[in-house]
């Protein structure tokens, strides 16, 4: 029993965690049964990861004759933290091409933008439309 523990600190804990690029940790129900040592100190077992890390989603905006340019820039910089560049290139982007992808998020926050733009645009009175798509990873 012992042999198979190794001590980890918090930080190196932490550490682990960052670099395996979950958004959540907890440890390893099977595992993580912590233990009193004989010298008082806590042993904690740590598991890799066994789940899959969650599929994205890419938030699209499509094109239209009809939303203005400057209210597209204006969504882009208020609900996908873009500078005025940033914006004016992937706006330019779905006017020319049809479509483009305003950022790539987990479905709960994609399908969550994805709403507020649209809201937002049909609150303004244009018909702009945002949708997700899965993005292959
Ligand atoms: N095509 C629009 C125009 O010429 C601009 C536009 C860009 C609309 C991007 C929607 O997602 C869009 N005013």
């Amino acid at each position: 029993m012992r042999r198979y523990k190794r001590q980890m600190n918090l930080s190196e804990v932490k550490n682990a965690f960052h670099q395996s690029g979950y958004v959540d940790w907890h440890l390893n129900p099977r595992l993580s049964d912590s233990q009193e040592d004989h010298d008082g100190e806590v042993i904690v077992q740590t598991a890799p990861p066994e789940l899959k890390k969650p599929p994205l989603y890419a938030v699209v905006l499509l094109n239209d004759d009809y939303t203005p340019m400057d209210f597209v820039i204006e969504v882009l910089q208020s609900y996908f933290a873009m500078n005025l560049d940033q914006a004016s290139q992937v706006m330019l982007t779905v006017h020319y091409e049809g479509k483009g992808t305003a950022g790539i998020y987990p479905r709960d926050i994609a399908e969550t933008k994805a709403n507020q733009v649209n809201n937002f645009a049909r609150s303004q009175g244009h018909p702009l439309l945002c949708q997700i798509e899965p993005e292959q990873r």
